[in-house]
């Protein structure tokens, strides 16, 4: 017998942090774009657990994968070999070019571990004074909630209260390529950036930006780290948010998607010897690499390459874009996206973007806002043109709507 909603809600009031505001839904089962909640309701997924869920909810050869594995073997750490650690290896680096992996749970894992790493090569290969290296972010940075990586976030909301925070950050404008090169020092080992900002509301630069950042970073030898958490494996309509840009990272992060929503997974990716500076005890972790991981890793990133996740993703991220465009409503103020990282920000007057929200809850679509004015749209890289035009009539009932 499940208990009822309300017992459920109250419990979770009682027990849990509030760390969290959830929209007032309580999901019970997800397929595909689809997810029902406890009283049968059938809702339309636009956020993927940010972009996490990237291949459609319990993907059934995700799901064989982990339980073939999880009958078999799921953790040794890594003080012994796994069957299954060489394998991703080998997957992961000729799906992304890459020629060192380090293989990590939680994004924010993997964001902390690469600022070890460069700033490891600043010191031992750069020849940065120890103690001294730089890294340069941008304001309205999102690269997780550790305290080193809050440390140098802009958001009040995400780094107040938090400190004291670790010292070696500069902070500068997100698209302005004069700000990165007025940034950098003899100190500077690496420049970390999303290719395209999501918390900060799926915020695209200038064309070309990327462009002159590769080049700065390539004159002044300093190591692109390009977060592809969010953007990465398919999201932008491309494998990696970067091919947009025609450039190359010098480390690439991934994580989310890597595991198709079954597993935290997430890697560190680097095409020269940034990796090569870690020796056996300079870094680790208990899960890292682990048998079950990568098994469900290896699933995730097979299914989105061979059922073409990629490239519906182009597709149906330009249906939905061109039709989110076409809605006529003086609440809307901007349409961004790329692929199926797609953004509506509403006019300040227009009310807060959680209202139309759970406006859209009630016509069976479940979306988040950020920051205050804007509605964040990811649904699953599966979706096809039927459910992209039955949410967009409900996008277009909602968003002209008048809540005043
Ligand atoms: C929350 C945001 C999204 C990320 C990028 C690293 C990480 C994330 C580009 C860290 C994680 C999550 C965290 C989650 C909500 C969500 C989020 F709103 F917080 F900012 F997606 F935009 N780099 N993003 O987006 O990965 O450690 O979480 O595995 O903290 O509320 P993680």
């Amino acid at each position: 017998m499940s208990r009822s909603v309300i017992d459920l809600l109250a419990t979770e009031a009682r027990f849990g942090a509030q760390n969290y505001q959830p929209i007032g839904v309580v999901l019970t089962r997800g397929e595909g774009v689809w997810v029902w909640d406890t009283e049968g309701n059938r809702y339309l997924d636009c956020l993927s657990a940010y972009s996490a869920v990237s291949q459609g909810h319990c993907h059934p050869k995700i799901l064989a994968a982990m339980v073939e594995q999880a009958h078999r073997l799921t953790l040794t750490s890594r003080a012994f070999h796994n069957d299954q650690l060489a394998l991703f290896y080998e997957e992961i680096a000729a799906l992304t070019g890459s020629h060192k992996v380090l293989p990590m749970n939680s994004g924010a894992e993997a964001v902390e571990s690469a600022i070890k790493a460069v700033r490891k090569w600043g010191y031992e290969v750069k020849g940065v004074p120890d103690g001294q290296a730089e890294i340069i972010v941008c304001a309205n940075n999102f690269h997780g909630r550790t305290l080193g990586i809050v440390g140098f976030s802009t958001d009040p909301e995400t780094h107040g209260h938090f400190g004291p925070f670790a010292p070696g950050f500069r902070i500068i404008a997100f698209g302005d390529a004069t700000a990165l090169e007025a940034a950098i020092t003899k100190n500077t080992v690496a420049f970390l950036v999303e290719p395209i900002q999501g918390e900060a509301g799926v915020i695209i630069p200038p064309s070309g930006y990327f462009t002159e950042v590769r080049e700065l970073c390539t004159a002044n030898n300093i190591m692109l780290v390009l977060d592809e958490i969010q953007t990465g494996l398919g999201r932008t309509g491309k494998l990696l948010a970067e091919q947009h840009e025609g450039i190359e990272a010098d480390v690439t992060l991934l994580g989310k998607a890597l595991s198709g929503g079954f597993y935290p997974v997430s890697a560190v990716l680097s095409n020269n010897d940034v990796l090569g500076t870690l020796r056996p005890g300079q870094h680790g972790s208990t899960f890292g690499g682990n048998p079950l991981a990568c098994a469900v890793a290896r699933a995730a990133m097979r299914v989105l390459v061979e059922e073409g996740m990629i490239e519906n993703a182009a597709l149906q991220g330009a249906r939905f874009l061109d039709g989110l465009k076409e809605i006529r409503a003086n609440t809307i103020r901007e349409v961004r996206g790329r692929g199926l990282m797609l953004a509506v920000e509403l006019y300040p007057e227009a009310g807060p973007a959680r209202r139309y929200c759970e406006a859209l809850q009630g016509k069976g679509i479940l979306a988040k806002d950020t920051h205050e004015h804007t509605i964040r749209i990811a649904p699953p890289l599966v979706i096809t043109s039927e459910e992209v035009d039955w949410a967009l009539e409900r996008f277009a009932t909602t968003l002209t709507q008048d809540f005043s």
